[in-house]
């Protein structure tokens, strides 16, 4: 099963939100193979946001994601790279439409809730990225048949 990167931003953990985007992939019938709290060094984030690294804002973004310890989770479903894309919206949180993450929880382009992987390509390096091998649990809730018909389950 296809499987995508979550960040929780510090924004989210000071605000109180954490519960609440959690739940909403838990409703959406995500399964959860890993999950933690970390402090983001300078090291990872350059790397993990090496597309902005010459842009304006980059030394500002940098200090919001260290601001407080994030939550990290590797999300697993069928499609659930789109999927998640879908669920969080645009990345202007005042532009995200109502109903997405974004949309209902934000105000800010930087300060925009959640980090989701953009590909199931860079989903595989950016689990790898946060997660060490004995973090992440391959594991089947007794849910799943009812969350998928069979011949979707690949
Ligand atoms: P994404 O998070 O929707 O994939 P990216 O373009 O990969 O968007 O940007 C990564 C993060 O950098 C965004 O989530 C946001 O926090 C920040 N960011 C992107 N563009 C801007 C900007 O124009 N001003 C301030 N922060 C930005
Ligand atoms: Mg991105």
């Amino acid at each position: 099963m296809q499987q995508t990167l979550i960040i929780l931003k510090p924004s989210t953990v000071q605000r109180g939100l954490v519960g609440e985007v959690i739940d909403r992939f838990q409703k959406k019938g995500l399964i959860i193979a890993g999950i933690k709290m970390m402090q983001l060094g300078d090291e990872i984030l350059r790397e993990h946001y090496a597309h902005l690294v010459d842009k304006p804002f980059f030394p500002s973004l940098l200090k919001s994601m260290q601001a407080t310890p994030v939550i990290v989770m590797c999300l697993r479903g069928v499609d659930v790279v789109e999927v998640v894309r879908a669920m969080i919206g645009a990345t202007n949180s005042r532009k995200a439409a109502p109903g997405t993450i974004r949309g209902d929880y934000g105000m800010s382009g930087q300060e925009n809730i959640v980090h989701a992987s953009d590909s199931p390509e860079n989903a595989e390096i950016e689990v790898r990225r946060f997660f060490a091998p004995g973090e992440i649990f391959d594991y089947s809730p007794v849910t799943l048949s009812a969350t998928y018909a069979a011949d979707e389950l690949k």
